[in-house]
């Protein structure tokens, strides 16, 4: 079906790590529509490879470009576009398009019963044969692996982690890439996370989104690229802003160094830090790889996370998203699966997944990011010690708690007189609130309570006097 909403002017992602498309459609429909998030992020929508005890990360193997997979049918996808964009919510896919399968893998079964080798470089569905990829040369080593990782020509022509890289230099891949790509976008896709676009020269990325269609919606669609820092030139993250956005990875590694630290640091918290600009920033808490390696705050951090989720929410700062994902054990555990790997729908009631864009505080801080956009940041407090407080001109303010006691203090808000819902702890529901209420004086003052671990923010006011 054709979207026939528009959409509700909301930037934030939600990430939904491997949900399957069942999942993905109610939670538009739910929640992401309702709360006010502009986009969800998909898995990886292509046929992947399918192997034994079905890791999670089978996905990032492709193995043709037809859209049955782990996370459903092509129909059940169709329907989860068109019901997100029902819900007002935009859908970003994760596109796979530096490699195929891994060459060390020996699998010939893939989700959708497409008929492939990696062993001869052979997806007969696209099709893909040996010429489509790199060898040696272009890749000056004989083993196909990276082993300078500053070095262009090795990174982006050789293979990561043994998966076989697309020769993206020529027409006819290019073609193809950009095929599949226009498909998605014509089920309604309105933009992309490019997996690994690192390792993809910019010259091919360029060509490539240069072919793309203009979205159901209208516009460009939105490109935001992967790319893991520690490069420098041209393989650092700014010698990819031509091509799109980029994932800012350092804000996600500072933001939790500081989480773990002090967040009164957090006051000059942007450029000077060495993020890429704010309109070519997709900003994280964390995803699903830096979950698994640890170098970021996750699920297991508590109050910690979704504190961190509240701060970019209200920070202003690039275009954010809410990670959800599952609890894991082992980094390669799969999200619960059927016997033949397809991922079941989630349920946020059994302690598996986390939800974490339900989240009541998280959920509402995306309308609290809604009603602030474009106001700058004022009124900073900090106590030096872990505790914060700020607005967002006069149209919202945040208080967050980063340390183990409670802080109480009189706040000068920047808003007007009112009676203001918490929203951290509350839904506004008409003229009620649904938790605590805070009165803000006629000088824009507040004495407010932050519990230890705990955030309050306030935007939309219950009643328009002060009490
Ligand atoms: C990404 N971004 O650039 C993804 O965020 C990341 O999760 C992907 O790795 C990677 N790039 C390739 O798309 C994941 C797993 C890897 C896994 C890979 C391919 O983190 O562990 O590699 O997906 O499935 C696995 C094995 C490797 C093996 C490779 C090829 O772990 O040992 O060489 O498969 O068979
Ligand atoms: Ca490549």
């Amino acid at each position: 079906a054709q979207a026939a909403a528009t959409p509700n002017g909301g930037d934030v992602i939600a990430n939904l790590f491997q949900w399957n498309w069942n999942s993905v459609a109610s939670e538009c429909t739910d929640v992401l529509g309702p709360k006010g998030y502009g986009a969800v992020q998909v898995a990886p929508p292509q046929e992947s490879i399918s192997l034994p005890g079905h890791p999670w990360w089978e996905v990032y193997q492709p193995v043709s470009y037809h859209l049955n997979s782990r996370m459903g049918t092509e129909a059940q996808f169709r329907a989860m576009v068109a019901a997100c964009h029902d819900a007002g919510v935009k859908v970003y896919a994760d596109a796979v398009i530096n490699h195929m399968a891994g060459s060390n893998q020996s699998s010939t079964t893939g989700y959708g019963g497409s008929a492939f080798s990696p062993s001869a470089y052979s997806y007969s569905a696209v099709p893909y044969g040996k010429s489509d990829f790199h060898g040696s040369p272009p890749c000056p080593n004989s083993d196909l692996g990276i082993n300078d990782w500053n070095n262009v020509t090795q990174v982006q022509e050789c293979q990561l982690l043994n998966l076989e890289d697309l020769n993206t230099e020529s027409d006819y891949v290019r073609g193809k890439i950009a095929g599949y790509l226009n498909t998605l976008i014509g089920a309604g896709v309105d933009g992309f996370r490019v997996d690994a676009a690192k390792h993809i020269a910019q010259a091919d990325m360029g060509n490539i989104v240069s072919r793309l269609s203009d979205t159901q919606w209208g516009g460009r669609p939105y490109v935001y690229q992967e790319i893991f820092p520690g490069s420098s030139g041209q393989l650092a993250p700014a010698a990819f802003e031509g091509n799109g956005s980029v994932l800012e990875f350092t804000y996600a590694s500072k933001l939790t160094q500081q989480f773990n630290g002090n967040i009164a640091n957090l006051k000059t918290f942007g450029p000077s830090w060495g993020f890429e600009p704010s309109d070519k920033s997709a900003v994280m808490v964390t995803n699903h790889d830096l979950e698994r390696d640890r170098t970021t705050l996750t699920y297991n951090d508590g109050s910690k996370y979704r504190l961190a989720h509240v701060f970019e929410l209200a920070w202003g700062y690039g275009t954010p998203q809410v990670y959800a994902g599952y609890r894991f054990n082992n980094k390669d555990d799969s999200p619960p699966a059927d016997g033949n790997g397809f991922v079941t729908d989630v349920n946020c009631g059994n302690n598996t997944w986390t939800c974490t864009d339900r989240d009541q505080g998280i959920a509402n801080m995306v309308g609290w990011h809604n009603a602030t956009k474009g106001q700058a940041v004022a009124n900073w407090w900090d106590n030096g010690n872990n505790a914060i407080a700020f607005s967002r001109g006069s149209k919202g303010w945040v208080a967050i708690n980063n340390s183990g006691s409670a802080v109480t203090q009189t706040f000068t808000t920047g808003l007007a007189a009112g009676t203001y819902c918490d929203v951290i702890h509350g839904d506004v529901s008409g003229s009620d609130c649904t938790g605590p209420t805070v009165s803000v004086d006629g000088s824009g003052k507040a004495t407010v309570t932050v519990n230890a671990g705990d955030a309050v923010a306030l935007h939309a006011a219950t009643t328009g006097t002060a009490s």
